[in-house]
C-alpha cells in the first residue's frame, strides 16, 4: 500500500485529476480535508508551510510537494504516464498547459463573472473545446487518447475539466462528437469508473460554489 495523501479542501477543484489519476492507476491515497473555516483559522499550520500558501498538498511517504500539475507530472513519471520521448513529453506539457487555460477559464468565469457573462464564457469555451476536438482528430483519428496509445497525465486533467464544463453546461460537448466519445471511453475504464461512483467523490462538489 502506498503511503500517499491528498491534503486539500472537501471539494474536487485542483485536487481531483491527482484523485483521478490514482484511481485510474490503481493507486490508494489518503483524503485529509481540510474545512476552509479551520484553513482560514490556521489550522495544523498548512497555510503557512504551504510553498505557495495554498493547497493541494501531495505527501508521498516523507516527501511533500505543491501545485496541482508539478503533482499530476510526479506521478506521471512514477507511473509511466508522462510520454516516451522528449518530443512527447513536450507535447504533453503543452497540451496539459492548454488544459489549465480551459480550467482557468472556468474558475474566472465561475468565481468571478458568474451568470452575467455565461454567454459570452460559453462562446469562448466552444472555441477552446474546438482546439481539443482538432488535437483528439490528429491523434488516431479520436479514438485513444490526447497523446500516443497510452493515457497520460493530461488525459486525467483534461477529464476532470470537461466534466467541470458539463457540470455548468451539460451539452457543452454536444458539437464535438471525439471530445464526446473520448469522455465516454474514459468514464468505461473500471477504476476510474468505481472512483466515480464512491462515496468520497460523490460526497465532494467541483468547488465550493456547487453546494
Ligand atoms: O495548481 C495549483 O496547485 C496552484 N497553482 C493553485 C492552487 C490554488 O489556487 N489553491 C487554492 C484552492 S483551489 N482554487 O482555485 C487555495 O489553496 N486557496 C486558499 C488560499 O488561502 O489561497
Amino acid at each position: 500500500m502506498s503511503g500517499y495523501t491528498v491534503t486539500y479542501f472537501p471539494v474536487r477543484g485542483r485536487a481531483e485529476a491527482i484523485r483521478l489519476l490514482l484511481a485510474d492507476q490503481g493507486a490508494s491515497w489518503t483524503d485529509d480535508e481540510v474545512k476552509m473555516e479551520d484553513w482560514t483559522a490556521g489550522i495544523r499550520d498548512l497555510k503557512k508551510n504551504a510553498v505557495f500558501g495554498q493547497v493541494p498538498r501531495f505527501q508521498d511517504g516523507d516527501f511533500v510537494l505543491y501545485q496541482s500539475c508539478t503533482i499530476l507530472r510526479y506521478l506521471a513519471r512514477k507511473y509511466g504516464l508522462s510520454g516516451s520521448n522528449e518530443q512527447e513529453i513536450s507535447i504533453i506539457e503543452m497540451i496539459n498547459d492548454g488544459v489549465e487555460d480551459l480550467r482557468l477559464k472556468y474558475y474566472i468565469f465561475l468565481f468571478l463573472e458568474k451568470e452575467a457573462n455565461k454567454e459570452k464564457f460559453l462562446a469562448e469555451l466552444a472555441t477552446q473545446l474546438g482546439h481539443f476536438e482538432r488535437i483528439l482528430s490528429n491523434n488516431s483519428k479520436g479514438q485513444k487518447f490526447l497523446v500516443g496509445d497510452q493515457i497520460t497525465y493530461a488525459d486525467y486533467n483534461l477529464l476532470d475539466t470537461l466534466q467541470c464544463n458539463l457540470d455548468l453546461s451539460p451539452t457543452c460537448l454536444s458539437g464535438y462528437p471525439l471530445l464526446s466519445g473520448y469522455v465516454e471511453r474514459l468514464l468505461k475504464r473500471p477504476k476510474l469508473s468505481a472512483y466515480l461512483q464512491s462515496e468520497g467523490r460523490k460526497r465532494r462538489p467541483i468547488t465550493p460554489k456547487h453546494k
